[in-house]
């Protein structure tokens, strides 16, 4: 950060930082721009009777909303007040303080984005592999299998080393309807029909138990619910793969090729894409498993153990246990709060609307913009009017903030002070605050003024500064404050011992690999990932006839943030949706034409982008998410999810389109 008379001039990339080495992406160059922008919310918001905002004092607005908390508890019961923390602000540090604001009054209603990312994915891993197995040894794989993901847009540290592997002669590997970026790097680019994934990892499972190609020693000696397994593999031939994936069965043999070639260094890497589908957990299961019979687990060139990365955290939830009290959303999808002790904001927006036994009165959004990026959008929007108080804290005036009674100065990442735990590779970061702006409000002192409004700052709050609970979280590491002011790059705790772990115990429920799970049985779920058939991507509805990929990402835009940007107000034009040439011959659409796309939820206008025939597959359509116009989200469903985690399908959405 270059900084000029207490103004940030210029951001650098940092040579020594660990993961991306100096090099920035063009989010990360601008983000001056987000710290000045000129329609930042530098003071509290009010909104008035006639629905305008007026602006008021710090002090007033936060005794206010004070005030309405205590009497929302009052009538309808502590956990009728919530909290919700999104993306915008990580799942580390920032989120922990709402967390523990709302655990320590007394309330189980905590929601994030955890309902729409990650989670679904790491847990799938907990299950199969074991938590702590979250690292991929890129540069010593053999090949290389992304699913659903494009790391060279959304995740370019990983696809530098992929790349590196790729020059140690690694085989690159693709699945994807669409022709990404990270395709086009491909050795091999498998264009699946979204949503049929588990049926390919299943036709690989069995070809490789059929011909004896897996590991022998790995699966007798540590693993659980093989001969089930096996069993259920026996109708995947390649030849209902194909039909079920539309993969031509001999791209499905070269796939096979490869992985009999270079197991057990292989690498499973899933996207995002995989858990937003009505079967995303049990498909991300089967993949994990596929790894488990090459003998990629705790092995060179596959996945790697690491180990915790010992801090206290914010979190409240071992002093205050919650189980008792019922969040939001565990009677219907028990897993994210088993695992990570949040309530499912899927069923967070009926709480709201009355529609269920409890209430869900009073809401404090921070970092999130559930009204453009939850599914229903409609349905979000109506639910959040109707809360008797909502309360956003947003740098900008978003859409959610535009519903919400108060609305709260937030500061960008480089006005706090925050600890980094990069467990994977046993480092520790300090990214310190590098800029004041007058107005802004960080987490820390917003959650803090907050509870010491309401009585509990000095018990659960009890520190003066961000420095102080930084502190605080990093005692137990034994590694100085300063040391890491000394090193912004970071201090690494202890070397990485590789693949030179123990893979006899694996932390899962049982210890071993599990191909077949009790846990989930015991929640009422089959305990093999079975794979289930969506024929509706096969047998269209002759009302909405075409299938809607949303939310593949861009270089320029992350959610529903930066889409302002003055420097990439040229290359952010307008919102389009991507339609392959035969289709839009069809539909008799050119280019550029305006087309409204409808669900059974709502409809968008939008532009047509006419793309290349090799670049996604016909009668399929992809629109990416964030947009306060044409938000894909209204056409998107919160009832349509995986039944194991909650997790909304937003990739596989039918529809029709219209020209305008
Ligand atoms: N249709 C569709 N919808 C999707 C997805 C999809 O693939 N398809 N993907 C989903 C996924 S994976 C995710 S993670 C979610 C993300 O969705 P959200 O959790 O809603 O997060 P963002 O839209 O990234 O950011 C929300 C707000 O945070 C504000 N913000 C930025 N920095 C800060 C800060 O430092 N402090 C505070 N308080 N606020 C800040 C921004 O101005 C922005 O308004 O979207 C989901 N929505
Ligand atoms: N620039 C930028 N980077 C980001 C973000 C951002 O908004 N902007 N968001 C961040 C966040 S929170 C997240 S969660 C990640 C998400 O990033 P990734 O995990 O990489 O996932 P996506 O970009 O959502 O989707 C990747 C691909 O999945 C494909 N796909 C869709 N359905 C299917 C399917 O059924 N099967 C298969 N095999 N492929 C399918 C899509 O065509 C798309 O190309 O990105 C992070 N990085
Ligand atoms: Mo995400």
């Amino acid at each position: 950060m270059h900084i000029k008379d207490g103004k940030l001039e210029r951001i650098s990339g940092f040579k020594k930082h660990p993961l991306n080495q100096g090099r920035l992406c063009s989010k990360a160059v601008s983000a001056i721009d987000l710290v000045y922008h000129p329609e930042r919310i530098l003071r509290p918001l009010k909104r008035t009777d006639n629905g305008d905002f007026k602006e008021i004092s710090y002090g007033q607005a936060m005794d206010e909303i004070a005030e309405h908390i205590s009497q929302i508890t009052k009538v309808y019961g502590v956990h009728s007040m919530g909290a919700w923390a999104g993306e915008a602000i990580g799942f580390q540090q920032q989120e922990g303080y709402a967390r523990r604001f709302i655990h320590a009054l007394g309330s189980s209603t905590y929601l994030c984005a955890g309902s729409v990312c990650s989670v679904a994915r790491y847990i799938a891993n907990c299950l199969v592999q074991g938590g702590d197995i979250i690292r991929k040894d890129f540069i010593n794989a053999g090949a290389i299998l992304i699913w659903g993901a494009n790391p060279e847009i959304t995740h370019p540290p990983d696809m530098w080393q992929i790349e590196q592997a790729k020059e140690n002669g690694a085989k690159l590997v693709v699945i994807d309807p669409r022709k990404t970026k990270t395709a086009d790097k491909a050795d091999l680019f498998i264009q699946i029909r979204p949503g049929t994934d588990g049926a390919l990892a299943w036709g690989l499972c069995k070809q490789l138990i059929e011909t004896d190609n897996y590991d022998h020693e790995f699966i007798e000696k540590n693993s659980k619910g093989f001969s089930s397994f096996s069993e259920y593999a026996r109708k995947f031939t390649f030849d209902y793969v194909s039909l079920e994936t539309g993969v031509k069965n001999e791209t499905i043999n070269k796939l096979f090729e490869i992985l009999i070639e270079n197991r057990p260094r292989i690498i499973n890497y899933q996207g995002n894409a995989l858990e937003l589908q009505p079967n995303g957990f049990n498909n991300i299961r089967t993949i994990i498993c596929l790894g488990g019979l090459c003998g990629a687990v705790a092995v060179k060139g596959g996945e790697l153990k690491t180990e915790a990365f010992p801090h206290r955290t914010l979190w409240l939830t071992d002093e205050i246990p919650l189980k008792n009290s019922w969040p939001i959303g565990v009677d219907r999808y028990p897993l994210p709060f088993d695992f990570f002790k949040f309530g499912h904001s899927m069923t967070a927006m009926d709480h709201m609307l009355g529609r269920t036994g409890e209430h869900l009165k009073g809401l404090v959004i921070t970092g999130a913009n559930p009204a453009v990026t939850n599914p229903n959008s409609k349905k979000v929007s109506d639910a959040l009017s109707s809360l008797n108080l909502l309360v956003t804290k947003d740098l900008f005036l978003t859409k959610t903030a535009r519903l919400s009674d108060y609305v709260m100065p937030a500061g960008t990442f480089l006005e706090r002070s925050e600890l980094h735990f990069y467990d994977n590779i046993q480092t520790v970061a300090l990214s310190k605050k590098i800029v004041d702006v007058p107005g802004a409000n960080n987490e820390f002192s917003f959650w803090k003024d907050l509870a010491d409004r309401l009585g509990f700052g000095e018990q659960y709050f009890p520190w003066s500064s961000e420095d102080d609970v930084n502190r605080w979280i990093l005692e137990p590491s034994n590694i100085s404050m300063e040391s890491l002011i000394e090193h912004p790059e970071g201090v690494q705790r202890a070397p990485f011992r590789g693949p030179e772990s123990n893979k006899d115990v694996l932390a899962t429920p049982s210890g071993r690999f599990e191909f077949s799970s009790d846990y989930i049985a015991n929640i009422g779920q089959s305990a093999l990932p079975e794979y289930k058939s969506l024929s509706y991507i096969v047998k269209r509805d002759k009302n909405y006839p075409f299938i809607l990929i949303t939310g593949a990402r861009n270089n320029i835009f992350c959610h529903s943030r930066i889409a302002d940007f003055r420097k990439f107000r040229k290359s952010s034009t307008v919102p389009e949706c991507e339609v392959h040439p035969e289709d839009a011959s069809g539909l008799e659409i050119r280019d550029n034409d305006k087309i409204n796309v409808v669900s059974k939820f709502g409809e968008i206008e939008l532009w047509a982008r006419v793309v290349c025939e090799s670049d996604i597959l016909p009668g399929f359509l992809q629109i990416a998410h964030g947009r306060d116009t044409a938000n894909v989200n209204l056409l998107t469903d919160d009832n349509d999810n995986d039944p194991i985690t909650g997790f909304p399908n937003m990739k596989i959405v039918a529809v029709r389109v219209e020209k305008a």
